[in-house]
């Protein structure tokens, strides 16, 4: 029978007009996510909104001195990109959704990192599960600790969403959160994902079948109630496609593959009942440097797009040749980057760079962020500069692929698709219709969870509205679920909150013995896991490789390092050295009261300095002093190149080095400078703080003292000696010339007795 829905409250729509009042407070951006916070009273809390939020386009954007064609609606609070700093701190946001993929195997970490990671640019949160959950028929409880993911139940998820909800506050954009609907346990997870405010999901049945062997009949029957129950909530889709390019053999000849795996999902889907605009396919270049990625990758995507030009475009990074190097991963990505500006996605994935390793730590899911915000605002407006020409090699390969996979798709037509996959046709690396007999065989009658697809009873009752199937019409009035008196999808007050079911394997275990392990007031380095006390190593060893990676070792050892692991290694030759880095734990904390931290250094910006000496001009006569020949560093803080005082519009005159301090204040005198500064590295018999003191008296001897603003520089010179000797200032090692020229402006400034400019 079919069910009259209109009457059912839209749930996607309830509660977002209230997004930014958050009844459970507000984020402080001074200060860390509260874990404990978060959990207090969490049997109460209620999602939002359900539903995916694509990002606000803005065409024509104005921001600082550029004009994009392709970012969004800017965020209320970030991290810009570091060169941002020369562009007034701008942090333009591109127009697609950016993911990132997070897999630390504890909720509790999982949302600081995501946290971290919406302040760099990500709104879509993919929470990778725990390995195993596929194959437990029905929910899990609690907040137990996950490997290579976390166990997705039903706490796990409110307190993410919550933390979610508070997070999306305070950057200022909405955030889709994302798991996956797969599994023996398919369409239950899909229920809870409603339930709980989950707003995407992958789930396609031929990922079960071909990568977790569940039975066949059983996977479409799963997913068809699954996808009915996505569709409903407006929870976004993304297929499984990818998994066959990051399996097979030689990946790049599954190509034709490709498209049939998105043609089924896609026609599946439609046949549930799913909007077209719902439904991503996860599109992955096929291929990665060195082989000429662009020529196979780009005919691929142009076929992608060509084929499915009704659907969203999830663009995958290409992880199936990525290993443990992170900047090879990273060129991979860019490249793909460019492949998705110049072909069009909607949500742009980020495996973090170094999957391959499978040390997905905080920083590299910022890493990948920032990669992906980095090159798609370099390619901004880049389809309106250059166009694919299809009259070339591009052209033919697309109709090539397009033949073969039509072709594929005929074939599985004809056998059938459960026959097809136990013939072996998905996942073999030969370019279709050539085969190499490796792909994936399943039993079409075996799998986990053969047999256990039976007929509903005439008088079955379903759970929730949308399994429904045969409930006498009589008894509905509006709902199916109006015999009871509504289902947990339209009287969510009936979810049933279970808290923890393990007493040891738990979050507030976790939180306890994390503080413990660091005292309280105690600081630990981690890359994942708070109080992990992991640090990283990065050291050239001039050995060949073997030698390399123990020398590595040992060094870890010598300095007390606990657990060390090589988790890299490059080659720079095969007998001059090997690039190792290490991973490994420190054994102590740092009490954070202990920590004696100077006063920060307050510096003018680099606008306000040339805009104070625009407007008054500002003269320094410099020279390194004594018998003393260095002159780089004093170059460095002069030259425009080496962005010295130069480049703020400050005039140096330069006399030398070896310069008799007399000679250097006599010319300060005929120039009518404003300030000396002078230069000594050597500092043998205290030669450097004599020369200050030399270069105070002689000032005052001729009476200039207060004429002169002076300074001291050398590798030894500190600002405590310089003032002693009676200089105005001191500068040290690390010196670069805004500090000088920023303080030649404030000190001038002071001395005129005005603070700021006039
Ligand atoms: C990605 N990094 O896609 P388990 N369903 C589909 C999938 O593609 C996946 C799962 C379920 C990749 C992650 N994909 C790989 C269609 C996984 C996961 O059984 O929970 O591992 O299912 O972003």
């Amino acid at each position: 029978m079919s069910v009259d829905r209109t009457e059912k409250p839209d749930l996607s729509k309830k509660p977002d007009s209230s997004r930014r009042v958050n009844p459970w407070g507000k984020l402080d951006p001074s200060k860390k996510l509260d874990v404990r916070e978060i959990l207090r009273d969490l049997q109460n809390y209620r999602p939002r909104r359900n539903g995916w939020t694509w990002r606000k386009r803005v065409p024509d954007n104005a921001v600082g001195p550029f004009r994009y064609k392709e970012t969004s609606e800017p965020l209320e609070r970030s991290v810009p990109l570091p060169a941002a700093k020369y562009f007034g701190g701008i942090d333009p946001q591109p127009d697609y959704v950016i993911t990132t993929e997070i897999a630390s195997g504890r909720f509790e970490d999982d949302i600081r990192r995501m946290r971290m990671a919406a302040w760099h640019g990500a709104d879509h949160m993919m929470v990778i599960r725990t390995t195993g959950q596929s194959h437990i028929d029905g929910l899990l409880e609690g907040t137990p600790e996950g490997v290579g993911g976390i166990p997705i139940t039903r706490k796990q998820l409110r307190a993410t969403r919550k933390a979610l909800d508070l997070i999306e506050d305070e950057v200022g954009r909405p955030i889709n959160f994302h798991s996956y609907v797969s599994g023996v346990a398919g369409p239950e997870i899909a229920v809870l994902f409603a339930e709980e405010g989950v707003n995407g999901a992958h789930q396609d049945p031929q990922y079960n079948v071909l990568y977790r062997n569940v039975n066949m009949q059983r996977s479409f029957v799963d997913a068809a109630v699954a996808k009915a129950i996505m569709a409903e909530f407006g929870m976004l889709q993304i297929d499984g496609a990818h998994n066959a390019n990051a399996t097979a053999r030689e990946a790049w000849k599954v190509m034709p593959e490709l498209l049939v795996q998105h043609a089924i999902n896609c026609a599946f889907s439609r046949a549930v009942g799913m909007d077209p605009g719902k439904i991503a396919l996860s599109s992955v270049p096929p291929t990665a440097p060195p082989a000429p990625a662009m020529s196979y990758d780009l005919p691929y995507a142009v076929a992608v797009r060509w084929l499915f030009s009704d659907y969203k475009i999830r663009a995958q990074q290409n992880t199936r040749y990525i290993e443990s190097d992170a900047r090879e991963a990273t060129v991979t990505h860019t490249i793909n980057l460019v492949l998705s500006r110049l072909t069009s996605a909607d949500v742009q994935s980020t495996i973090t760079p170094d999957e391959g390793r499978n040390v997905p730590w905080h920083y590299n899911n910022l890493a990948a962020v920032d990669t992906a915000k980095q090159a798609l605002l370099a390619v901004d407006g880049l389809k309106d500069m250059l166009e694919v020409r299809k009259d070339g090699p591009v052209g033919g390969t697309v109709r090539d692929l397009a033949e073969r996979a039509v072709l594929y798709l005929e074939e599985v037509k004809e056998k059938g698709y459960f026959q097809a996959v136990a013939d072996g046709m998905f996942v073999d690396s030969g370019f279709y219709p050539e085969r190499h007999g490796d792909g994936i065989r399943r039993d079409p009658n075996g799998g986990i969870g053969y047999g256990s697809i039976v007929l509903r009873e005439p008088d079955y009752f379903a759970p929730v509205c949308n399994h429904f199937g045969y409930q006498d019409p009589a008894r509905v009035r509006e709902r199916p679920c109006d015999e009871i008196d509504g289902c947990t999808f339209c009287a969510p007050q009936k979810i049933v909150y279970i808290d923890e079911l393990d007493p040891q394997d738990n979050v507030e275990n976790r939180l306890a013995g994390a503080a413990e392990d660091m005292g309280e007031g105690n600081i630990k380095p981690e890359v994942q896991w708070a109080g992990d006390g992991y640090i990283t190593l990065t050291m050239f060893i001039p050995e060949a490789e073997r030698v390399a990676e123990y020398a590595a070792l040992e060094i870890a050892k010598r300095l007390n390092l606990e657990n060390p692991e090589v988790i890299h290694k490059g080659i720079a030759h095969p007998a001059e050295g090997t690039l190792v880095e290490v991973k490994a734990v420190v054994p102590f904390a740092i009490a954070r009261d202990s920590l004696k931290i100077p006063d920060k250094p307050s510096i003018l910006s680099a606008e306000e300095i040339r805009e104070d000496v625009q407007r008054t001009p500002l003269k320094v006569v410099c020279a390194t002093v004594g018998e003393d020949e260095h002159s780089v560093g004093m170059r460095e803080i002069i030259d425009i190149k080496h962005g010295g005082i130069e480049g703020f519009g400050i005039k140096a005159t330069y006399l030398g080095t070896s310069v008799p301090v007399d000679k250097v204040v006599n010319a300060a005198i005929e120039e009518d400078a404003d300030a000396i500064l002078i230069s000594t590295i050597i500092s043998h018999a205290d030669i450097h703080r004599k020369n200050m003191e030399r270069l105070a008296q002689l000032c005052e001897e001729k009476g200039v003292r207060q004429k002169f603003i002076l300074v001291g520089g050398g590798t030894q010179v500190t600002n405590d000696l310089a003032v002693q000797a009676g200089l105005d200032a001191g500068f040290g090692r690390g010196t670069k010339g805004i500090h000088v020229a920023s303080f030649l402006v404030k000190r001038r400034r002071e001395l005129r007795g005005t603070e700021s400019p006039p």
